[in-house]
């Protein structure tokens, strides 16, 4: 049978999978580009002209598939340091990518804050990479979710990529779950070159293939493919991207990548690799199979070849050489951007009174208040952690009161707002973190929780390598000014080990974190009101013990009123000794200062309760000691390496001149807290300890 023109037409479309002759070439551009540019870069690190370099070199065919269904600029992109392509797809330029290389001040993704091939562009919504290697996957969740609630019939997809290695973080796993149980419109490319530095599949992956762990996740569209094949690899994305962009869930693309160099420039894989395993990987190449399949389809002649590559050559070299001459970060510059610069909480603008209506009410109540109130007044706001819906089963909701937080902070939100924001997550606590980044970084006020300060410890990667470091690692370009409501302390007679942990000072060891403590309802409600207006990312620890004691209570102050960041508070005021503290023990400084004031007629004790811990006011303390020239500082936590180790260190530093006697701590042994009430009362510091530091420090 004679072939008519337009099924020849048709079978070459089927053939390349629907792509035009110019597509194809295109797609050969940047596999060849993304490859100089390692190579380049290579170069340049052997010179010790720029100081790291991580290739992508294997994985350019399933990059640039990728970045060919995505929609630069309105899907969302969590890249992995491999994917040099995928952003040249999207549109980063050759001298972007030098300008982070050689660490340029004018470099768009970090400003020469981050290593190369972290990519980030805010207008590609290409999102800030950084290097752990599984926190990418619960952030895009948050991004994906995103997309959903700013719209529901919203076509945007997000992509977040990964390696085989790290599909054994649990993050990889959480965030599938999440995925999976939200039905969301999010692309998994897993690019598995069958490595992880030395650690190879068998040794990384049970049974030794992704695809085959994740077939039991429902609803989630897999793929399996060569992705050193790029048309099989386009095939593959083109249907995740059509199943995710329909709004039928998640996708999974796992492609069978070759690792073609080294981990890094700081890695030598003949160390682990047979000569025969490193030829078998350089065969399947995509930067020299792709251009023969052109050639030979007769895409594309010799001759043409060789003007692209030398086009290309002058390209990068020409790219190299002006990057070369940009300037370095300055020096002043290396505080930028650890805060936002729009909005500041710690300025008087947050200084509002009171304007009291109502009954006393507790910390709890007024909390809840204050949640609901901020969530009337901006809709982007939404709460989320385990048990703090009032029912994840909305339709009970007709014959039982609900749940709303072990503690009952969050009673009632969900009634009152609905299951879009207010829900309960699985028990995760870095996907729930990972997730309130996600949905920040795209223009939402995520209020998290997770249930008990002393199970934070799974999301600190999410905490101090991402949350914190966000904003200034992209230079400014990305932010998540998540608010994270934690309950915290002891004093409960029978919290024990699990229940009674302090440990704030691990938090405020962490640039870019705000950390707020406050002692009392009034407190509570200013400050967390002033967290959820600010625009940076805040830990915002709920003392247990203070959810319901009496005397702590507070008539409503108003639906504005917020206290600034890094104002202390003087609770009482005296002549000769200071003590600084906050959380439960100001109450217990209080009690003490009296008690030492009653049996001795000089004694007068001025107490400060410091309510944010980062910042702190030191401008308040500084005064006290000036004043009083005596001090302790006091807090519930063990005492070593302590949040008081700090100020005492500053005290004496810059008030020695000023003070009649040491500086003492008081905190808790360096223990953890027992269940017995006798056990506890040992551990954490009491009145009495409070009381006879006090004594010894007067008489001193
Ligand atoms: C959480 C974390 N642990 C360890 C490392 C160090 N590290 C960097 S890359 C890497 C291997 C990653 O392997 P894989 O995900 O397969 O990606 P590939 O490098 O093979 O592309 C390791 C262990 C890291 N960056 N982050
Ligand atoms: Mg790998």
């Amino acid at each position: 049978m004679a072939t008519t023109p337009a099924s020849t037409e048709r079978e070459k479309a089927a053939r390349y999978a629907g792509l035009d002759a110019e597509t194809l070439i295109r797609a050969f551009r940047i596999m060849h580009t993304a490859r100089r540019l390692d190579d380049r870069e290579i170069a340049l690190k052997r010179q010790n002209r720029i100081f790291f370099q991580i290739s992508g070199a294997g994985h350019e065919a399933v990059n640039a598939a990728a970045g060919l269904v995505l929609r630069p600029g309105y899907d969302w992109i969590y890249p992995y340091y491999r994917d040099r392509a995928l952003c040249l797809t999207l549109g980063v330029t050759p001298y972007e990518m030098l300008l982070q290389a050689v660490g340029a001040a004018d470099d768009p993704a970090s400003g020469g804050r981050q290593m190369p091939s972290h990519w980030g562009s805010p207008k590609l919504h290409i999102v800030s990479a950084s290097s752990p290697t599984g926190t990418q996957f619960v952030q895009a969740v948050g991004c994906a979710e995103a997309s959903r609630f700013r719209g529901a019939k919203s076509q945007e997809i997000t992509l977040v990529a990964g390696g085989d290695g790290a599909t054994s973080e649990g993050e990889f796993w959480e965030a599938l779950n999440a995925a999976c149980l939200k039905q969301l419109p999010l692309v998994f490319l897993i690019e598995d070159n069958g490595y992880a530095i030395s650690v190879p599949l068998e040794a990384q992956t049970a049974g030794g293939n992704i695809s085959t762990l994740v077939a039991g996740f429902p609803r989630l569209f897999r793929q399996e493919v060569d992705g050193t094949d790029f048309l099989a690899s386009y095939r593959a994305l083109r249907e995740a991207e059509a199943h995710c962009r329909s709004g039928q869930g998640p996708a999974l693309v796992h492609a069978h990548v070759v690792r073609l160099y080294s981990h890094s420039l700081s890695d030598d894989e003949r160390m682990y690799k047979t000569a025969a395993e490193r030829k078998g990987e350089s065969e399947r190449d995509p930067v020299v199979t792709f251009p023969k399949f052109l050639v030979d389809e007769g895409i594309l002649d010799r001759h043409a070849l060789q003007l692209i590559v030398h086009d290309i050559d002058e390209e990068v070299h020409e790219a190299a050489q002006q990057a070369l001459r940009q300037d370095p970060p300055a020096r002043e510059s290396a505080m930028l951007h650890l805060y936002s610069d729009r909005v500041d909480p710690t300025s008087a603008e947050f200084a509002a009174a009171p304007d009291f209506t109502g009954d006393p009410k507790t910390m709890v109540d007024l909390l809840n208040a204050t949640l609901r109130e901020e969530m009337r007044r901006n809709p982007e706001i939404v709460v989320f952690g385990e048990d703090v819906a009032d029912c994840s089963r909305e339709e009970n909701l007709a014959e039982i009161k609900g749940k709303g937080g072990v503690f009952k902070v969050t009673a009632g939100l969900q009634i009152e707002f609905g299951p879009q924001r207010v829900f309960n997550t699985p028990l995760a606590e870095a996907a729930i973190v990972g997730r309130a980044i996600g949905m920040a970084t795209r223009g939402m006020k995520p209020v998290a929780e997770v249930q008990f300060f002393d199970y934070i410890w799974p999301a600190m990667m999410q905490i101090r390598d991402e949350l914190a470091t966000v904003r200034w690692r992209s230079n400014g370009g990305f932010s998540s000014p998540v608010v994270l409501r934690v309950p915290i302390g002891g004093y409960l007679n029978g919290g024990g080990v699990y229940h009674s942990q302090c440990g704030e000072v691990e938090f405020t060891h962490i640039p870019g974190l705000r950390v707020v403590m406050p002692s009392n309802a009034l407190d509570a409600c200013g400050l967390l009101r002033t967290a959820i207006r600010s625009d940076d990312p805040v830990l915002f620890l709920e003392h247990k013990r203070l959810y319901r004691e009496p005397y702590n209570r507070s008539s409503h102050p108003g639906r504005d009123f917020t206290i600034p960041f890094g104002r202390a508070k003087t609770v009482k005021t005296g002549r000769n000794l200071t003590i600084v503290t906050y959380g439960a023990v100001v109450q217990k400084a209080l009690q003490a200062a009296m008690q030492v004031e009653r049996i001795n007629q000089e004694a007068s004790i001025e107490v400060i309760d410091l309510r944010t811990l980062a910042p702190y006011d030191w401008d308040a303390v500084r005064a006290s000691v000036e004043k009083t020239n005596r001090v302790i500082v006091a807090h519930e936590d063990t005492i070593s390496w302590g949040y008081g180790a700090e100020l005492a260190a500053r005290i004496a530093d810059e008030l020695f001149d000023k003070l009649d006697a040491p500086v003492r701590r008081v905190g808790a042994l360096d223990t953890w807290v027992g269940y017995h009430p006798q056990l506890e009362n040992a551990i954490l510091p009491q009145v009495e300890d409070l009381a006879r530091e006090a004594e010894r420090l007067l008489a001193y």
